[in-house]
């Protein structure tokens, strides 16, 4: 017997999406050098991983983030509320395991929760088990690839909404692609506001750490993408055939994340195939580290002109209440 769902949720990924992806990431595969953009992790097993990423001691983001939202979250809300009296969605980017939104939901009390995910088997067994927690909060999921445009479905633009977009994960964006998105984010909010989460510069080492630890977390996520890969487009990447490796690019400031191919050896998929040499990378991802002053600049640049900013005691992590 199945249980009913009575949270929507829009897969805007349907098949003709899922074929427009695999063509992406053959494009990619074929770049010199190879690279993939980092959405290809979260597949339903990968955002598992980040979930548990998420919980070893060296991953400092998440849980300074949530420190952050412990102290200054009913301050925060209670400037969103003033700005949006006659209430307001609350649109969660890359809402995940939803978990930082639902800490929030009794503090902010939006009339309405919109999950945006492009893991959307994993938001559609999230919501499941958070619209039973929160059967008053009429939730909507949607399953979909926001990186290249941000384009909810028309019957979510009714009214100010909050923008939530936490964890750093405007970090995968370059700076150019970053001040896009967060104009369209500025367009989408409609006079609302947005509350996002920035990881901060700071030492190599620390960076370092919590993109490469010691239990091999990260490297499982990483690897990962391989098998997701595989079954996206056909490929035969084999996972034990490669390496995980991290690296602060100073210059950049930004962590950066590959595969490394430990000996020679050939990808094939239907319709094509790449050589990589022994020791030859796949870029997977870029983590951008932010300087408070720079990111507050982009948000201006992208139209946001009242910016009210917070951080924890060791100038780890920013959280921006930007309108
Ligand atoms: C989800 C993009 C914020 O960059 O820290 C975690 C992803 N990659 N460990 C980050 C990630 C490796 C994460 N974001």
């Amino acid at each position: 017997m199945s249980t009913p769902q009575f949270f929507q949720l829009h897969d805007v990924h349907a098949p003709a999406q899922a074929r427009a992806l695999a063509a992406e990431a053959v494009a990619g595969l074929q770049a010199r050098p190879a690279r993939v953009s980092p959405k290809f992790f979260y597949d339903a097993l990968g955002s598992r991983l980040f979930d548990a990423i998420t919980e070893l001691d060296e991953y400092y983001p998440t849980r300074t983030e949530a420190a952050i939202f412990a102290a200054q979250g009913a301050t925060m809300a209670a400037a969103v509320q003033a700005r949006m009296p006659q209430g307001y969605s609350l649109l969660d980017l890359g809402a995940g395991n939803c978990a930082k939104a639902a800490s929030l939901f009794g503090v902010l009390r939006p009339r309405r929760y919109v999950a945006i995910d492009i893991s959307v088997d994993f938001l559609r067994a999230t919501l499941h088990s958070l619209q039973r927690q929160h059967p008053a909060l009429p939730m909507v999921g949607v399953g979909m690839d926001f990186s290249g445009r941000l384009d909810l479905p028309a019957e979510l633009h009714d009214g100010p909404a909050l923008v939530f977009y936490p964890g750093s994960s405007i970090g995968n964006f370059d700076p150019d692609a970053a001040l896009a998105l967060l104009r369209q984010v500025h367009a989408l909010a409609a006079g609302g506001a947005l509350l996002i989460g920035v990881d901060r510069v700071k030492d190599s080492a620390t960076l370092q750490a919590a993109y490469d630890d010691p239990l091999g977390v990260t490297a499982a996520f990483n690897l990962n993408l391989l098998r997701h890969l595989n079954r996206l487009t056909g490929s035969d990447f084999a996972p034990r055939e490669w390496r995980h490796v991290a690296l602060f690019n100073t210059q950049a400031s930004r962590i950066e994340m590959h595969l490394e191919a430990r000996q020679a050896l050939t990808v094939r998929w239907p319709g094509g195939e790449r050589a990589f040499s022994a020791g030859e990378r796949l870029h997977t991802e870029n983590s951008y580290k932010w300087l408070p002053a720079d990111f507050q600049a982009l948000l201006h640049d992208a139209g946001f002109r009242q910016v009210q900013t917070t951080t924890d005691e060791r100038g780890w992590f920013s959280v921006f209440l930007a309108a």
